[in-house]
């Protein structure tokens, strides 16, 4: 698999509203595109989802250009991948950054399959038809949170997931949960507690939450298997799985039922499909995570999350729930809490050339 060009484009929305966790507001998404051509002129489409300071990870836009243009491109340009699984012996010599290495490597999986002439799910193995969608709601007043909580039902997901931190928090589950009692309703904290805060935690375990996401720290995985062993709630990770390593860690202390799987934070498929295997094996549960992304990265999750063991609704969500206009030209949608898998070739959707004129406030197009 020789390529000719790899173009990076970086650009920027604003949200349709602010969207806020106890760590940052973020009101303008930037982000990078890539456009991976072979010699025959096929394109792979991959999206980086590091935000523009280091809030949930440590990369960043900036950052991750450079490690983009200097480190990673260069050596995926001079190599002749036989397989987009070869993506991790390459890049094995660059330490962290998962979500740069992730973008190139969604986007050779998606030439692989284009070149194939197969849609990406067909070639992950992937079985729905429909995965299951789900949203988020940030944090934000009380009555701010239930009219979200309630308009998103409207829209039919299937589940929320509201973000908590210390002091916001059982105030608000009690309150949606007696607005709507039978809503599937999970918290996510982002690490915002530690182990002094268990008797805040224990509260929130008669509500009948779906889970708690990444209470504690993000290296505490010791920390989350001694929380887990306090909470009847299962206890979900998202920052604190980075590797399949830590998945082994974490399977080896119990320290959740639940797994939050980013391609961009576990730095990419290969990684993605290994972790995804050892929840199977280990019966943990499994559901694809959102990074307030564009099309494209929406595109690759819902591919990952046409694997059979994704049976929890991800934090996908339609295009128009973030944007007035996405940057394909097909956007995704939500019909009855499912989104329908797209069955073109790759992942399945273009890039809408007009729309990514209006965001691009620099684009390269880098060759050997
Ligand atoms: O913790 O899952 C998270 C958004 C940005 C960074 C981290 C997280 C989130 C979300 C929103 O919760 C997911 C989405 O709807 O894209
Ligand atoms: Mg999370």
């Amino acid at each position: 698999m020789k390529l000719k060009s790899i173009a990076l484009s970086v650009v920027s929305m604003p949200l349709k509203k602010p969207f806020t966790t106890h760590l940052q507001t973020v009101a303008e998404r930037e982000g990078i595109i890539i456009e991976a051509v072979d010699l025959e002129g096929i394109t792979g489409l991959g999206e980086c989802v590091a935000f523009s300071t280091p809030w949930y990870t440590e990369e960043t836009v900036k950052g991750a250009y450079h490690i983009l243009k200097d480190v990673l491109i260069p050596l995926l340009l001079k190599a002749d991948l036989r397989h987009p699984e070869e993506c991790g012996r390459l890049f094995s010599g660059v330490r962290g950054n998962a979500m740069a290495k992730a973008s190139l490597e969604m986007a050779i999986w998606d030439l692989y399959a284009r070149q194939s002439g197969q849609p990406l799910w067909a070639v992950i193995g992937g079985t729905r038809q429909e995965v299951l969608a789900g949203a988020v709601v940030p944090a934000g007043n009380m009555g701010e949170m239930v009219k979200r909580t309630s308009e998103l039902m409207e829209e039919g997901y299937g589940r929320i997931k509201i973000k908590i931190s210390p002091g916001e928090d059982e105030g608000i589950v009690r309150e949606l949960r007696r607005t709507f009692p039978d809503l599937p309703l999970m918290a996510d904290a982002n690490s915002a507690y530690t182990l002094h805060d268990l008797p805040a935690l224990q509260k929130l375990d008669r509500y009948g939450l779906l889970m708690i996401e990444q209470p504690l720290g993000v290296d505490d995985i010791v920390e989350h298997s001694m929380l887990q062993k306090e909470l009847s709630t299962p206890v979900c990770l998202d920052e604190s799985i980075v590797s399949p390593h830590d998945m082994k860690s974490a399977i080896a202390l119990q320290a959740c039922g639940v797994v939050n799987i980013k391609l961009g934070r576990v730095g990419g498929y290969s990684q993605a499909l290994d972790i995804y295997h050892q929840c199977l094996e280990s019966g943990l549960s499994v559901w694809c995570g959102g990074m307030i992304e564009f099309g494209v990265s929406r595109a690759h999750n819902i591919v990952l999350s046409t694997l059979e063991g994704f049976n929890l609704p991800g934090d996908l969500s339609s295009s128009a729930t973030y944007w007035e206009q996405d940057l394909i030209t097909e956007p995704i949608t939500v019909q009855h809490g499912r989104i329908l898998r797209k069955n073109g070739v790759g992942i399945g959707v273009e890039l809408d050339q007009r729309r990514m004129k209006e965001i691009t406030f620099h684009k390269e197009i880098i060759t050997e």
